[in-house]
């Protein structure tokens, strides 16, 4: 950083010296301008829990740090809002183009349409499907699939020494229908349960990745399986953290009677471990402001950045909540 400073001051000087030379000619293209910001447009996809309240504001603040004007859309959960998002910054002639595409499919129109303009797109947290894999720059996040396996891991090391032949039965709180984390995390959980014959997966639906949704959807679960759930996988903690209620308003003890698993790391499921109510958070990072900022630089500068950003995260289990609580930034 310090390094970069005197640089960045010579490359100032310099545009100010030639764009004295312009202006003194009377023609001084908007393009010169020393204080012209990069523009980005951003369309986030809402606010429907703990982790995107944090990913927004990591972007937010990155952008201000970065000097880069930040135009932000929110989607509302809305596919249709975020392809008029995007049209809207295509119109507006928007230097790069985030976008955090709430499910994987349909995108292929709207970011062709942002290619012919010349703009380059960012997918930031989740993916999409689209055979053609230059309609965007990178993808930056998470390995969904990753943290799947992982959720299943935590399990059945967890179950290792109960009885043999004995069934384990799993219900499953699915994020949002067609979205990214809500697929892979889910192929990675049933990829990794196969290890263990005893695990099945008795009930699966989703809940939105909310914890409103998520507690509607456990009620539901335990009207029709009664005292016959093992375990709860939910696919973020919004979602576990309302079913810990619907859990508690049916008489039963959470993380004891039913084991909790869940995914993002938020505080909200750091305070429920210390609390007892959760056994596992395995860590998704939502803090991806300042990377994103950087490439958007990146891209602006003409530099190639890597196709695929992947970001680095833990699994957090309930005996090192208490010590780890202080420490977390979302
Ligand atoms: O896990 C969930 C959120 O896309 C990784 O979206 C993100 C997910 C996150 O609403 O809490």
């Amino acid at each position: 950083m310090r390094q970069a400073r005197p640089a960045a001051r010579r490359r100032f000087v310099l545009g100010s010296v030639a764009m004295g030379a312009i202006a003194a000619l009377g023609a001084m293209p908007a393009a010169f301008a020393a204080d012209k910001k990069i523009v980005l447009g951003f369309s986030q996809i809402g606010a429907e829990s703990e982790w995107r309240t944090a990913n927004s504001a990591s972007i937010k603040s990155a952008a201000k740090e970065s000097g880069i004007d930040l135009k932000f859309a929110d989607a509302q959960q809305k596919q249709e809002n975020q392809i008029k998002a995007l049209r809207a910054f295509i119109a507006q002639k928007v230097d790069v183009i985030a976008l955090s595409p709430v499910v994987e499919t349909g995108w292929g129109t709207v970011l062709r349409e942002a290619k012919a303009a010349g703009i380059p797109v960012i997918l930031t947290d989740r993916t999409v499907q689209e055979t053609d894999t230059t309609l965007w720059a990178t993808f930056m996040g998470s390995d969904f699939v990753e943290e799947g396996r992982r959720a299943a891991k935590w399990l059945t090391d967890k179950v290792k020494s109960r009885p043999a032949g004995k069934e384990i039965r799993i219900v499953e709180l699915q994020g949002t229908v067609g979205a990214a984390p809500a697929l892979d995390r889910k192929k990675g959980f049933e990829e990794g349960i196969k290890a263990d014959p005893r695990l099945k997966i008795v009930r699966s639906q989703t809940g939105d990745f909310s914890r409103a949704k998520g507690k509607e959807v456990m009620e539901a679960f335990l009207k029709a399986e009664g005292r016959n759930i093992d375990v709860l996988y939910a696919h973020n903690d919004d979602m576990a953290i309302g079913a810990i209620q619907a859990i508690e308003e049916a008489g039963l003890k959470p993380a004891k009677d039913i084991l909790i698993i869940s995914i993002d790391g938020v505080k909200g499921a750091f305070q429920a471990m210390v609390a007892g109510k959760l056994n596992v958070t395995v860590e998704c990072s939502p803090l991806l402001g300042p990377q994103l900022m950087q490439t958007v630089k990146d891209l602006k500068a003409g530099k190639t950045v890597p196709r695929r950003i992947v970001t680095e995260e833990g699994v957090f289990p309930v005996e090192v909540a208490a010590q780890e609580l202080p420490k977390r930034k979302y």
